[in-house]
């Protein structure tokens, strides 16, 4: 496979209503999409993959101009001259290729999962076939951020609830987590609830994140900072709700790390965050080979990084329903044809690669910077 040109192409999409987190109000979302070009046997085919980073660097060091920069100045010409020095390229090896360059996990995984796209369209072979996915469909969880009050919490809960949602997901923070996760029970019973806090606690307030567990939380995700590995296993043994890590979990060794000091019963699995699928993959076998659950992680990403997504959470270990609720959630028009949620599945896509492209129409719309980087 030879790859012929890569574009980088950042997209603004809107926001259905604002998104609030303990770092942030998110009102838009500017992905920036990789598009590689690939050619072989004199056969072509354009893959794309999707890079996570925020427009700041609030949820991890990476955001959206630093990863377009490091992809056109170092990962692209890595990928380049892995390819003039006769070496082959394949998903497998674009790791490989850019692994002198430090970190930068999230452009690292944009950069593979075009090439993976355009790979598995050469082939032929879906994303989920190529994983062994066997499943047809995963179950849909939703997040919900951080609301003005308990009364606009509670309305929009009952809006999922009523679409079907397999899972909520409430974001905390200190001041807004007893009385959210109170209402919601009170009003909605015994529904699969968990809730994601961003690194926004420290060791010190377990007393209050002790609060949280007369209420049969499916898990908490990330109280503490993302170094603190060994303070988490501290809080594990304190506190019964199961800690889960997100933010701390950065590749397959620190997957192993959180595990062996009891510091994660579950993870949740971004491959963005993670430097890419086939690492994903790697955690997921971890976390499967040592009993400990994991469950599919989102970004907002746009149809694109959901469609990959949603291939992945079919592997067996992905015993939680995911971050992969429909593209309705958080766009009225997404780049891709909108991926669905019905009857609190969304379906796995089966079509060549990841199984969806964008739509060149909406593509234009939404497109606010292009570059293209060739040899
Ligand atoms: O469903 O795509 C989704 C969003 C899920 O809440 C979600 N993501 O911390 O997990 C998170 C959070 C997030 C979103 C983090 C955007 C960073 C950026």
């Amino acid at each position: 496979m030879h790859i012929e040109h890569i574009e980088l192409v950042t997209v603004r999409m809107p926001l259905v209503s604002p998104f609030t987190t303990s770092f942030s109000t998110q009102t838009e979302r500017t992905p920036l999409l990789v598009r590689a070009t690939v050619s072989d046997h004199g056969r072509i085919a354009t893959g794309w993959g999707e890079c996570v980073a925020l427009a700041e660097p609030y949820y991890s060091s990476e955001y959206l101009e630093g990863a377009r920069q490091v992809l056109q100045r170092f990962l692209v010409p890595a990928l380049f001259e892995w390819q003039a020095s006769g070496r082959a390229i394949t998903a497998q090896t674009v790791s490989t290729a850019v692994s002198h360059i430090v970190g930068h996990r999230m452009a690292k995984a944009g950069l593979e999962l075009a090439i993976l796209d355009a790979e598995l369209r050469l082939q032929d072979v879906s994303f989920a076939d190529h994983l062994g996915v066997t499943r047809d469909s995963v179950p849909s969880g939703v997040s919900v951020g951080i609301e003005a009050s308990i009364p606009a919490l509670l309305d929009r809960v009952q809006g999922f609830v009523d679409q079907g949602y397999a899972r909520i997901k409430l974001k905390i923070r200190p001041g807004w987590d007893l009385e959210p996760v109170k209402a919601v029970r009170e009003r909605f019973g015994d529904i699969p609830l968990q809730v994601d806090a961003n690194a926004a606690y420290r060791l010190s307030d377990t007393p209050s994140l002790r609060g949280l567990d007369p209420f049969g939380l499916l898990l908490i995700e990330q109280p503490l900072a993302e170094d603190d590995l060994r303070q988490h296993a501290i809080l594990a043994s304190q506190i019964s709700t199961p800690i889960c890590l997100d933010e701390s979990v950065v590749s397959a060794q620190s997957a192993a790390d959180a595990i062996a000091l009891g510091a994660a019963s579950v993870i949740n699995i971004k491959p963005g965050r993670v430097g890419g699928y086939l690492e994903a993959v790697r955690i997921h076998d971890i976390a499967l080979a040592n009993g400990i659950a994991v469950w599919c992680g989102g970004m907002l990403e746009t149809g694109i990084g959901r469609a990959a997504n949603i291939a992945l959470a079919g592997l067996p270990g992905f015993s939680l329903p995911g971050d992969v609720s429909a593209s309705d959630r958080f766009y009225r028009t997404d780049i891709t044809e909108p991926i669905t949620m019905t009857d609190g599945v969304v379906a796995v896509p089966s079509g060549p690669g990841i199984g969806v492209e964008p739509i060149p129409d909406a593509l234009a719309e939404a497109t606010i910077h292009s570059v293209e980087i060739t040899s």
